[in-house]
This record gives C-alpha cells, sequence and structure tokens, in this order.
C-alpha cells in the first residue's frame, strides 16, 4: 500500500464540498478523489434501495481509481449505505454519521441532542440509533429540513427569506430544551450564522462533515495510510455525473481556487 494513492470522496452533488474544505485545511499532503452524483441530486427525498444503489455506482467507479480510503461525505448515502459498503470493502469506508455523532455525545451537558437533516437521513433514524447506542439516557429530537438544500442552491444563505424559512422549520425545536443541534446534512453550515441566530447562542452547533475529516485523520494514523513529508500539496481531482461547467464554477468559488477542472463520468442510469 503506498500512503499517496487518494482518499476517495462521494457525495450526492456538491454539498460534500464542505467536507472536502475541511480535509484540505486538516489534511494538505492527501491526494483526492471527489465524484458528485450531481445528475441525480438530491438523494434526500428518494427511497433508501435506490440511494444504496447509487452509492454503490459511486464506490465502484472510485474502487478502479486505486483509493485507500472511502469517505461517504453525504449524510442521506451514509445513514442507508455505511453498514454494507463497509462490510464489503477492503479498505476502510467512513461515513459522517459515527463523528456528528460522538461529537454531539461528547458536547452535550443535558443529554438533551437535537438533530436536523433530509428526509431520507431522518426517516432512517442512523443518528438516532447511533446516539442512543452510546448514551441510552440521552433525547433525541429529529427533525427532516426539506426546504434547507434548495434553499442554499437557491443561493440563499443569509436573506430574509433564508432566515424566515429557517426560523419556521426549526420551530418544533424551540421548546426542547436542546442544549446541542448536528447540522446533519452536507448544506446546512452554509446556513450555520442564522441556525445560529435563530437557536440561540447556548445551543452548541456540531458540524458532521468537518468532525468526519479530524477522525479520518486519526483513522489514517491508525492504519498507517497517512500521507507524510510531501514535497507538494495534494491534488485534488474531481468528478461529476452532471454540468462540468456547473460544478467547476461552485467548487472554485467555494474552494476559493481558479484551477478545479472536473470530469464529467456515466453512472448507471445518471
Ligand atoms: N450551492 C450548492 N448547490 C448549488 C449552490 C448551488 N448553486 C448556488 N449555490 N447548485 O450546494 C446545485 C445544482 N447543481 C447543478 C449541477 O451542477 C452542480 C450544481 C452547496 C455548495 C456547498 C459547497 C450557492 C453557492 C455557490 C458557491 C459556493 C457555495 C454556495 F454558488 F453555497
Ligand atoms: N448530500 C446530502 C446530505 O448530506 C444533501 C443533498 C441531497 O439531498 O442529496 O444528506
Amino acid at each position: 500500500m503506498n500512503n499517496t494513492q487518494p482518499i476517495g470522496f462521494i457525495d450526492s452533488g456538491v454539498g460534500g464540498l464542505t467536507v472536502i474544505k475541511e480535509a484540505m485545511k486538516q489534511l494538505p499532503n492527501e491526494n483526492m478523489i471527489y465524484l458528485g452524483d450531481t445528475a441525480r441530486c438530491p438523494y434526500g427525498p428518494r427511497p433508501a434501495e435506490q440511494v444504496v444503489a447509487y452509492t454503490w455506482e459511486m464506490t465502484r467507479f472510485l474502487m478502479k481509481q486505486g483509493i485507500k480510503m472511502l469517505v461517504i461525505a453525504c449524510n442521506t448515502a451514509t445513514a442507508v449505505a455505511l453498514e454494507e459498503i463497509s462490510k464489503e470493502l477492503p479498505i476502510p469506508v467512513i461515513g459522517v454519521i459515527a463523528s456528528g455523532t460522538r461529537a454531539a455525545v461528547k458536547a452535550t451537558k443535558n443529554q438533551q441532542i437535537g438533530i436536523i437533516g433530509t428526509v431520507g437521513t431522518v426517516n432512517s433514524q442512523s443518528y438516532e440509533q447511533a446516539i442512543k447506542s452510546r448514551v441510552a439516557s440521552a433525547t433525541v429530537f429529529s427533525l427532516a429540513c426539506p426546504k434547507f438544500v434548495p434553499l442554499v442552491e437557491s443561493n440563499q444563505t443569509n436573506s430574509p427569506i433564508a432566515k424566515k424559512i429557517v426560523a419556521e422549520t426549526l420551530q418544533p425545536l424551540q421548546n426542547k430544551k436542546i442544549d446541542t443541534l448536528i447540522l446533519g446534512c452536507t448544506h446546512y453550515p452554509l446556513l450555520r450564522p442564522i441556525i445560529q441566530n435563530v437557536m440561540g447562542k447556548d445551543v452548541q452547533l456540531v458540524d458532521s462533515g468537518a468532525e468526519t475529516i479530524s477522525e479520518v485523520s486519526m483513522l489514517l494514523d491508525y492504519f498507517s495510510l497517512v500521507s507524510l513529508n510531501t514535497p507538494e500539496p495534494g491534488k485534488l481531482v474531481c468528478y461529476t455525473t452532471g454540468s462540468t461547467k456547473m460544478f467547476d464554477e461552485i467548487a472554485n468559488t467555494w474552494l476559493e481556487r481558479t484551477d478545479i477542472q472536473s470530469k464529467q463520468i456515466q453512472l448507471g442510469d445518471a
């Protein structure tokens, strides 16, 4: 095993770039491959079986590229496909749910934890089970926020409309006495300032994607897979199932780069 092999990242679209941004900060030596299934995004409203099938298609593509570790950067895909995929692959597979859970359990003082995500993530009850299996006395309040992804994707992250929708959607969590709220979706870190404002400063927000990269860093050491002392920074190669032009615009803006040129690939019926 050569440690300059890339780490693979898969997501339903461009949202997983929030995880890549954190990876570039914490793991600047690592080569990375990102695959976003933008042609079939969003995964959030889709049936679980379909998300499992799509996630397998992305996984097979990256396995052919010789990755040393797979990060399922999408919460919806992690919720329904991580268990099966990690059982079958010969390399470590990391999702975004376990790390978010550990961080929330560490942060909470009153064991009242909220989790927000897509319909698929919330219906799977994956976060709830992960938290309760660690801390049986914890109370978990799960809330699907199906309006948040379209909000971010229409460039509304700080508009009056965004504030109104976030406040209305999070209303059911207001009287629950939660002191910790897990942002269980790739897109929600972009709404973080508004979410914080709506929930109040005493509620700690946990960014599952960012927490995941801290654990990826630890796991690379554990499996002796870390790329050390490279002469040059790691390279990021991006693939998309949709428009490369739109992918590149968002990726270069978000990552403050100018050189990202994604390649288009075909998966299943995408
Ligand atoms: N943010 C996201 N998705 C989009 C978007 C956005 N359009 C504007 N912004 N579009 O996700 C999804 C539609 N697809 C169509 C097919 O090609 C790819 C895109 C959140 C991105 C998180 C990194 C707003 C926006 C932006 C640049 C950076 C960040 C951001 F344009 F939120
Ligand atoms: N990436 C998805 C997630 O984290 C959000 C977008 C989608 O619904 O596909 O759950």
